[in-house]
C-alpha cells in the first residue's frame, strides 16, 4: 500500500486537492514505489500567490530584527526535525546516511543560522547621501522559489532564508522528486508561528505549477535553481510581466592541478568531489586538468581511488555513494558513459552497467575517463552523475584556456604548491566561486554563476541583497 500525501501549505493552513492527479515516488535505492503525492491544481497555486500578496505588507513592515526572531524559531523547529529531514533525504534521494546528516541537513541549517547575524548588518535601512537624497532598500515583494532535487534542503534554505529576512513573502515549489523534505520545512514554518501567507508550499509538476508562477502578474521575483534549459524557459515566461529572475543553473567545473608534490592528495580530493552525492552536484569538479608531466600518475591515482569508494544502500556503513535519484537520471548518465566511449575517451574505472549485486536500485560505480579532450561532449555537457573526465594541459595559459572553454562558469578549484600560482589560477578562471587547494565549502560565500550558469548570488549578505529593490527619495532644497 503506497503512502498517500495530499498536503499543501497555503495561508497558514494545510490544504488538500479533491480529485488529484497523483505523482508516484520511487525509492532510488530499491526501485520500489513507496508513496504518491497529490499535485496542486491551478486554483490552489493562485490561492498561494494571493496569500503571499496579502501577507506581504505586514511582513515587509517588520524590522530585520523582528523577522530574525521569527527565523530563529523557524531554525529551532527545523533542528527539532533533524532526524525526519535526514530520513527524507535518504529516502527521496538515496544519499548515504552520514552524507545526508552532515551535508544535506546540518550544513543548510548552519547556513540558515548565519542569516540571523546578517539581520544586525542590515538594520540600517536608510543611507543619507546628502541633504536631499536618501536611499532605501525595500523587499522586492512576492517571490516564487523553484528548487531542484539534488540538495533538496540546501536549495530551499538558500532561497527561503534571505527572501524572508529581506521582508519578502514566498511560494515554494520544490522538485517533484523531493516533496518530503519540503513538507518538513512547511511543518517547521507552521510550528514556528510564521504569520499566515508568509510561507506557502505547493507540490506538483514544474511544467504546470512553474509556468503559472513564472507568468503570474502578482509574483515580483522568481528565484530558480535547476537546469540551464528550464532556466531559459522561465526567463522567457517571466518576460511577459518583466519580473526579476534569479537563476542558479548548471556547471561543468574545472579543477586545475598545477605541478605539485602533493599530487595524490589533490587527485583524491578531486575524485571525491565528483563522486559525492553520486555526482549530482552543480559545482562538481567534473573536469580535472593535470599538467602533462604528471598526467599518467594522476590517472592511475584517480582510477585506484574511484575503485576504492564503496557504492551501496544508503544505510550501510562505509558507503560513499548511494544510487542516482531516478531511473531517468540513471539512463541519462549511462548514455553519457557510452558516449564517452564512442568519442574515444579511455575508461579507467567504473562503467555504464547497473550493479547487479545491489538489486533494482539505480547504482552506477564511480567512473573515470582519461584521454579526454575539451571538445568531447562528455567534457562540455553537464553529466550530473559520478563521472570524472581527466584532461591534460601544457602550461598555465593552456590550463586556463581549457578551463574557460565552457558555456558554464559556476565554480572551480585550483591546486598549487605556492599561493601566488593558486591566486593567479583562481583569478584566471571565469566562474563565481573558486576554491584553493583543499579549502572546504563556505556557507557565507556568495554563490552563483558566470555565463550560462546563471545570474544571481545566494548565501552571505549578498544573497539577501538579491531580494531588495532600491528606492531613491529626493527632497526639496
Ligand atoms: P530541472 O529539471 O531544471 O528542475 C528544477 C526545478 O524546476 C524543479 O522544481 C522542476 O520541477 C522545476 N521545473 C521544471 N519545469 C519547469 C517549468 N517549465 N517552469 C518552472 N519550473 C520548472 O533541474 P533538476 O533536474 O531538478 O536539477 C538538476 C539541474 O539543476 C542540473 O542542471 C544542476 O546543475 C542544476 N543545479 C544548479 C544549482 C546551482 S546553485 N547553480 C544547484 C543545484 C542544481 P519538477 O521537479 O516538477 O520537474
Amino acid at each position: 500500500m503506497l503512502q498517500r500525501i495530499n498536503a499543501h501549505y497555503v495561508n497558514g493552513q494545510w490544504r488538500t486537492i479533491a480529485a488529484p492527479d497523483w505523482h508516484t515516488l520511487v525509492n532510488p535505492a530499491s526501485g520500489e514505489a513507496y508513496a504518491c503525492v497529490a499535485r496542486a491544481d491551478a486554483g490552489l497555486v493562485n490561492d498561494a500567490v494571493s496569500a503571499a500578496s496579502h501577507a506581504f505588507p505586514a511582513w515587509a513592515a517588520l524590522s530585520f530584527g523582528q523577522r530574525a526572531e521569527y527565523l530563529a524559531q523557524f531554525i529551532y523547529q527545523l533542528q527539532q526535525r533533524r532526524d525526519e529531514l535526514v530520513e527524507a533525504v535518504v529516502t527521496e534521494l538515496g544519499a548515504p546516511l552520514w552524507f545526508a546528516r552532515e551535508v544535506h541537513v546540518d550544513d543548510p541549517l548552519d547556513a540558515f543560522a548565519k542569516h540571523l547575524g546578517y539581520a544586525d548588518m542590515l538594520s540600517n535601512e536608510q543611507l543619507q547621501l546628502d541633504a536631499r537624497l536618501k536611499l532605501r532598500k525595500e523587499p522586492v515583494g512576492v517571490c516564487a522559489l523553484i528548487t531542484p532535487w539534488n540538495y533538496p534542503l540546501h536549495q530551499i534554505i538558500a532561497k527561503l532564508a534571505p527572501a524572508l529576512l529581506a521582508g519578502c513573502t514566498v511560494v515554494l515549489k520544490p522538485a517533484e522528486l523531493t516533496p518530503k523534505t519540503a513538507l518538513c520545512v512547511a511543518m517547521a514554518a507552521e510550528a514556528a508561528g510564521l504569520p499566515a501567507g508568509v510561507f506557502n508550499l505547493v507540490l506538483g509538476s514544474g511544467s504546470q505549477i512553474g509556468d503559472i508562477l513564472s507568468g503570474h502578474a502578482d509574483i515580483d521575483c522568481v528565484s530558480f535553481t535547476g537546469s540551464t534549459e528550464i532556466g531559459r524557459h522561465i526567463q522567457q515566461q517571466a518576460a511577459a510581466t518583466i519580473k526579476r529572475v534569479c537563476l542558479e543553473l548548471g556547471g561543468k567545473s574545472a579543477f586545475v592541478i598545477s605541478p605539485t608534490t602533493r599530487l595524490a592528495e589533490a587527485v583524491r580530493l578531486g575524485v571525491e568531489d565528483v563522486m559525492a552525492n553520486s555526482g549530482q552536484t552543480c559545482t562538481a569538479l567534473s573536469r580535472m586538468l593535470v599538467h602533462h608531466s604528471q598526467y599518467d600518475d594522476a590517472v592511475a591515482i584517480a582510477a585506484a581511488h574511484a575503485n576504492s569508494l564503496k557504492v551501496g544502500e544508503p544505510h550501510q556503513e562505509g558507503v560513499f555513494l548511494g544510487p542516482l535519484i531516478s531511473q531517468a537520471q540513471y539512463q541519462s548518465v549511462q548514455r553519457y558513459i557510452e558516449l564517452g566511449l564512442s568519442e574515444g575517451a579511455r575508461l579507467v574505472a567504473g562503467g555504464a552497467e547497473l550493479l547487479p549485486q545491489l538489486g533494482d536500485g539505480y547504482y552506477i560505480a564511480p567512473t573515470v575517463f582519461a584521454e579526454v579532450h575539451n571538445q568531447m561532449q562528455i567534457a562540455r555537457e553537464e553529466i550530473f552523475g559520478p563521472v570524472l573526465c581527466i584532461l591534460s594541459y601544457q602550461d598555465e595559459a593552456d590550463a586556463l584556456r581549457i578551463a574557460n572553454d565552457s558555456p558554464y562558469g559556476l565554480s572551480g578549484r585550483v591546486w598549487a604548491d605556492d599561493d601566488a600560482t593558486a591566486e593567479r589560477l583562481a583569478g584566471g578562471i571565469r566562474a563565481g566561486l573558486i576554491f584553493k587547494n583543499a579549502a572546504p565549502w563556505h556557507n557565507a560565500a556568495p554563490f552563483g554563476g558566470y555565463k550560462q550558469s546563471g545570474n544571481g548570488r545566494e548565501l552571505g549578505l549578498k544573497g539577501v541583497e538579491e531580494y531588495f529593490e532600491l528606492k531613491a527619495i529626493v527632497a526639496e532644497d
